[in-house]
């Protein structure tokens, strides 16, 4: 590592002669750093036995702050030992899942660690398993009097292996656990308070985040240390802050169309009502920000006509662009008014928890059609000419249906990208990729972007990288990548050049079979040729025949609808 390396989260990759790997999360730190000896034997079971009992005891002391990286085995339970001061206010948080987020054979899908804190007299104080929805434990300690403590981390369910690494990092840190608001309107510049530990300055100025429309990431920082980061959402729609009373129809806080609401379900039990006027046939959508913005609110939102009665309810809406989430708790529906007059959107927890923390943002608007769009995996490997499949992902928004069209933005050295065309309606292709001709050393950084009209103005997005992963055998999830890579074997064999005659997209027929032409190397036509249709997997498109004459390879599709 770099000495002048920045402290950041990094993408490890590996590079060989043959290609090069997924990418592995990599956290350049800023404080000391200690690495536990890793055995590549798992305990016995007298060790475990000698683990398990207490008093907790360590072969590590450890000065804080530090950050520990640990690894887990069958059975293993990590103590270090720190000395702390009384008063101090100590700050845990483990970074695990956050490392390797899905693991396919295991579990639950993930390393679920568990903190636990003794003091001398091996009296268990503190015992952690989570943060809110997050399985990475955090764990705060104000310290009673001056003494030598323990920690531990473990396996909730004592599982190891190799791919269950940590890192612990411990001290006297700032760490937010919630803001309020928890979003704003571009351009806002005013101040926001930040809750936590060890918070030096509680008010917050958001005019640097507030620059542009998205989310951010907002931290503080004491003297020594950096905090935590935390999200934090900057709309183009103007926003307000709820009112109280609001929990019944009478009390209901007027709001005007499009806005967005910054509200907490403030304790238990709390409904938050908002009203409106609508006009009849009018489509209105309406959506929760609140665990996507690490708010604990497990939110579920009514909409109600001017009697009260019931129109359209949520509860949890699927985002697939949220890669790390596996409960989707933010609510989100659309819904078209019959007639004109008054409206109402409820919120609630579903499970009728709240407090200060159970903050959330919520937009009544008319539909926002948008899109966003994911491209997978994210590091390619072929031969020099060689073409890979991509899958493209569209996450429509509002109800928008219209076609996309993939680009590649940085056309490097000859990269063509095929096939880039997520039809209308549709939210998964699969295009091609051709490298060039010649041999390339080193890796190239490939960009793409997806272009749509959208209420007749043409809308670009980037495509953001991603890598479909598994969770314990069942889940598949997108993680976002912060890099496309293409890489060439850097061992040559020749490539057998296969290129459409006409690279316009082909519109199938029901009563005629449609020909599909290719270019092909003399050398194929004294090959035997398979031909497998990999995409669309229907019943109802199959390949009739294929024939090779003058270098021309012609494909019989027949599709019955
Ligand atoms: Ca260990
Ligand atoms: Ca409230
Ligand atoms: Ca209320
Ligand atoms: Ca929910």
């Amino acid at each position: 590592i770099d000495e002048n390396a920045e402290p950041i989260e990094q993408e490890l990759r590996i590079q060989t002669r043959v290609g090069i790997s997924n990418p592995m999360k990599f956290i350049i730190g800023d404080l000391p750093e200690f690495v536990e000896p890793v055995s590549e034997l798992p305990p016995t079971p007298a060790e475990i036995n000698q683990m398990l009992s207490l008093p907790a005891r360590s072969p590590y002391k450890l000065d804080l702050p530090v950050t520990i990286n640990g690894q887990l085995l069958p059975g293993e339970i990590d103590k270090f030992t720190f000395k702390a001061a009384k008063g101090e206010k100590l700050v845990f948080y483990v970074n695990s899942r956050k490392l390797i987020p899905y693991i396919a054979d295991a579990v639950p899908g993930w390393c679920q660690t568990i903190l636990k804190l003794y003091n001398s007299e091996n009296k268990e104080l503190i015992s952690v398993d989570d943060w809110r929805f997050d399985p990475d434990p955090v764990m705060f300690f104000d310290v009673p009097e001056n003494g030598s403590y323990t920690l531990t981390i473990n396996d909730a369910l004592f599982r190891g292996r190799s791919d269950f690494v940590y890192r612990i990092t411990a001290g006297t840190l700032p760490f937010i656990t919630n803001i309020f608001p928890p979003g704003c309107s571009v351009g806002a510049t005013n101040k926001i308070n930040i809750y936590g530990w060890n918070i030096p300055d509680p008010n917050f100025d958001i005019s640097d985040n507030a620059k542009t429309a998205g989310l951010k990431y907002i931290h503080t920082e004491t003297n020594k240390f950096k905090s935590n980061f935390f999200p934090f959402f900057v709309a183009d729609i103007k926003d307000c802050t709820e009112a109280e009373p609001n929990n019944d129809l009478q009390s209901a806080m007027k709001i005007f169309l499009p806005i967005i609401i910054n509200g907490r379900i403030n304790y238990p039990g709390d409904v938050d009502i908002f009203k409106f006027e609508c006009l009849s046939n009018k489509t209105v959508a309406i959506e929760v920000q609140a665990r996507r913005l690490a708010s604990p609110l497990d939110s579920i939102i009514t909409v109600m006509d001017g009697s009260g009665k019931t129109i359209s309810i949520n509860d949890d809406y699927l985002d697939p662009s949220e890669g790390l989430l596996t409960h989707y708790a933010d609510s989100y529906l659309m819904f078209t008014a019959a007639s004109n007059g008054t409206y109402y959107v409820k919120i609630q927890d579903v499970q009728n928890h709240g407090g200060n923390e159970f903050t959330y943002r919520l937009r009544i608007s008319q539909p926002s059609p948008d899109f966003e769009l994911r491209i997978a995996p994210s590091s390619v490997t072929s031969r020099a000419g060689g073409t890979v499949p991509l899958k493209i992902y569209a996450f429509r928004k509002d109800g928008f249906t219209d076609q996309i069209q993939i680009n590649l933005i940085k056309p490097e050295q000859g990269f063509i990208l095929n096939g880039g065309l997520i039809p209308e309606g549709q939210s998964q292709i699969t295009a091609t990729l051709t490298f060039p001709p010649q041999l390339i050393q080193e890796p190239i950084f490939l960009e793409f972007e997806g272009s749509a009209r959208i209420n007749g103005t043409i809308i670009k997005h980037k495509v953001t990288p991603a890598d479909e992963v598994e969770q314990a055998f069942s889940y598949h999830h997108l993680l976002p990548a912060q890099n496309f890579i293409a890489f060439v074997n850097q061992i040559q064999r020749p490539v057998v050049p296969i290129k459409p005659i006409n690279s316009a997209p082909v519109v199938l027929s029901p009563q005629t079979p449609t020909k599909l032409r290719f270019a092909v190397p003399p050398i194929l036509a004294r090959q035997s040729l398979t031909l497998e249709l990999l995409e669309p997997k229907t019943n109802n498109i199959h390949i009739l025949s294929h024939s090779i004459s003058n270098n021309i390879l012609e494909v019989l599709l027949k599709y019955e609808p």
